[in-house]
């Protein structure tokens, strides 16, 4: 049976009292914040000391109570903190405990300490802050009890106030915190609920239990238990989004008394959801353990890619970006001696955590991927696809900055700008091939009236992803000419030009560069269309020559109609020629028949116009080249309008 410990203050007393003191004096030291942050943080500093418990194996089940007085009670059924007389202090170890700065419910070496948020003050910091604290210690069949007022002055000594149950251990703590300290001293139930849920997460197995008695409804409280720990928090995160395969991946390691645990789930999302923790305490900025499974994570997948040859020695390598695209992970690392850095300790910063942390990741997530060949073609496709995205991006970005560099000397060796700038006024030709981009340069108005020759054929982008356009070149050229960007850049206010003039061949080829242009312009440029800056222009079909005079027609009805008006005698005279392209006009013809804005007839190109191409080009996408060129001679009509 203990004696009573009568009470006098000794030096221990006033070192006890003058820490306390100081706890009171400048609280934030302790507890970073006294509003109501702070009032939160005192849970949690008695709440890690259970968890403590839990973590040396001791504790199953830990129970916090919101009480009507907002006072808060936790119980835990570990071993209950020792009563015996601590032989520095001459004081019970509990009071020692809960009157000593820095002594905390910690353990000797060896055990993970949940140093709680700050510095692991601990349990003497919420009794310096409270108006009142009672400490219930279960063990050997008896209830000892002690009471602290005002801040931590001891007014009752612990002594036994009761019998329990031989088998019963654990430690119950009910404190007020001090209204005189705290902005607030209304508890938030989802703030605890919260906390209280992840805590459960990350301690597999612990149940934790959370109730309200301000609320008469509140009778039974809410449990939170999870056998599967952290992957049970990876399902929690992903559970309204679709996962890209059903397991959860989780793996688990130890290096130098150093645990790694990870679980992680890719879904179809595009968003990171990375969170990770240092003895349960949530590192906000992450730090080395995070860092260490990232760079683990971006090497495995990028060699398991190139292993099963689905990254291709062409293809860049697969960014730190790329693979945590549509990534829920949670890492969590038990340290025996955690750095904490930042502002807000919200990052570690043990340097020697990141190797461990990627060896213990890549030796599990190399054994996943090996063992689950499915899935990790999953992985990898949703990678190549966000790298796929970002590159293009990039390019779009480099393609529309190029435009402000107009005279780069490359791209103006492409583009024969005018001097016009008011878009309204100025017109690019798309001509196709050289010789016919000559004759236009030569025949065109170069203060309104720009010349792109196109030399190589474009990209047939029907199929292909705007990564793709953006590796053509010329593709790559018209975008920068255009001045709006492409894809997610692209802006119609940006338009260098609104009479955009496809000029190419009457001919097969001609037709074939204009449905190609058509279908580019449909699927990356459709406000172009839509805002009808599209034109086709209508180089002559016929050449009718008589003597020195030259006429020339669009097509046949005109010829016929031309015909009609001439004389008999002269009309079985003339020489009618079937004009191959635009190579065979002059400049000066060019610009007569073709380019002249008095004399000229444009074509405006209407979205049906590039549905039809489209629709034309998927008709076509065989491999047989001849019927596509049957196809288009005989089809590729023009409808005549109006401008
Ligand atoms: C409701 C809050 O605080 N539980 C705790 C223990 C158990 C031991 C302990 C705590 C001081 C420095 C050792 C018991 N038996 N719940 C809690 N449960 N503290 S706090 O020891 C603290 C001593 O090192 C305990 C054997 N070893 C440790």
């Amino acid at each position: 049976m203990e004696e009573k410990v009568e009470h006098s203050y000794g030096a221990s007393d006033i070192q006890v009292l003058e820490g306390l003191e100081a706890v009171r004096k400048r609280p934030g030291m302790y507890i970073g914040t006294t509003d109501v942050k702070g009032l939160h943080h005192l849970v949690w500093e008695i709440v890690d000391n259970a968890i403590d418990e839990a973590l040396a194996g001791y504790c199953k089940h830990i129970e916090i109570i919101i009480n009507k007085d907002n006072s808060i009670t936790v119980k835990d059924d570990g071993r209950g903190i020792p009563t015996d007389i601590h032989p520095k202090t001459k004081l019970s170890t509990v009071e020692t405990v809960y009157t000593v700065l820095h002594a905390g419910g910690k353990f000797g070496g060896g055990g993970y300490k949940v140093s709680g948020g700050l510095h692991g003050v601990g349990a003497s910091v919420v009794n310096a802050l409270s108006s009142w604290v009672d400490v219930n210690v279960y063990k050997n069949g008896q209830v000892h009890y002690i009471r602290f007022e005002n801040g931590g002055k001891t007014v009752e000594p612990l002594h036994v106030v009761d019998k329990c149950d031989e088998k019963r251990t654990g430690t119950t703590v009910t404190f007020k915190p001090d209204a005189t300290i705290f902005d607030t001293d209304v508890y938030d139930y989802d703030t605890l609920k919260t906390r209280v849920r992840e805590l459960a997460f990350l301690n597999k197995g612990l149940s934790i239990t959370l109730r309200d008695d301000r609320d008469d409804e509140d009778t039974t409280g809410e449990t939170f238990l999870y056998e599967g720990g952290i992957s049970e928090y990876v399902k929690y995160i992903n559970n309204n989004k679709t996962p890209l395969y059903e397991d959860i991946i989780h793996l688990e390691g130890e290096e130098d008394n150093i645990i790694i645990e990870v679980a992680m789930q890719y879904t179809t999302d595009e968003n990171t959801r990375i969170y990770s923790f240092v003895n349960n305490i949530n590192t906000h900025d992450g730090g080395t353990h995070e860092e260490g499974v990232r760079r683990a994570l971006t090497r495995i997948i990028n060699s398991y890619a190139k292993k099963a040859n689905i990254l291709k020695e062409k293809d860049e390598p697969l960014t730190g970006d790329d693979v945590k695209e549509g990534l829920t992970m949670i890492v969590s690392c038990k340290h025996p001696n955690p750095q904490f850095e930042g502002q807000t300790k919200g990052r570690l910063g043990n340097s020697e955590v990141r190797k461990i942390a990627d060896n213990v990741f890549s030796d599990g997530f190399e054994r996943f991927l090996l063992e689950h060949p499915s899935e990790a073609r999953i992985i990898v496709e949703k990678s190549m696809l966000a790298s796929r995205a970002r590159i293009a991006a990039k390019k779009a970005r480099e393609a529309t900055r190029r435009k402000s560099d107009l005279d780069v000397v490359n791209f103006a060796g492409k583009l024969s700008d005018c001097k016009e700038k008011d878009p309204s006024k100025a017109e690019i030709f798309i001509v196709e091939g050289d010789s016919a981009g000559g004759s236009a340069k030569l025949g065109r108005n170069s203060m309104t009236q720009a010349i792109l020759p196109l030399r190589g054929k474009i990209l047939n982008v029907e199929k292909a992803r705007l990564d793709k356009a953006l590796s053509n070149e010329e593709i790559r050229t018209i975008i920068t000419a255009f001045g709006t960007g492409i894809g997610q850049e692209f802006d119609l206010n940006k338009l260098r030009y609104h009479k955009i003039i496809i000029m190419t061949d009457a001919d097969v080829d001609g037709s074939h560069i204009r449905v190609l242009l058509l279908t580019l312009f449909y699927r990356f440029f459709r406000p172009i269309v839509e805002g009808g800056y599209v034109y086709a222009a209508q180089p002559p079909l016929f050449r009718i020559q008589y003597g020195k005079s030259r006429k020339y027609v669009l097509d046949e009805e005109e010829r016929d109609t031309y015909l009609e008006t001439l004389p008999e005698n002269i009309k079985s005279r003339v020489i009618i020629t079937r004009m191959k392209g635009l190579g065979e006009m002059d400049a000066e013809e060019l610009n007569e028949t073709t380019m002249d804005i008095e004399k000229r007839i444009l074509r405006k190109i209407t979205v049906d116009d590039c549905i039809a191409a489209d629709k034309m080009f998927e008709l076509l996408m065989g491999e047989e080249v001849e019927p596509r060129r049957q196809f288009i001679e005989e089809n590729a009509k023009y409808a005549e309008v109006d401008i």
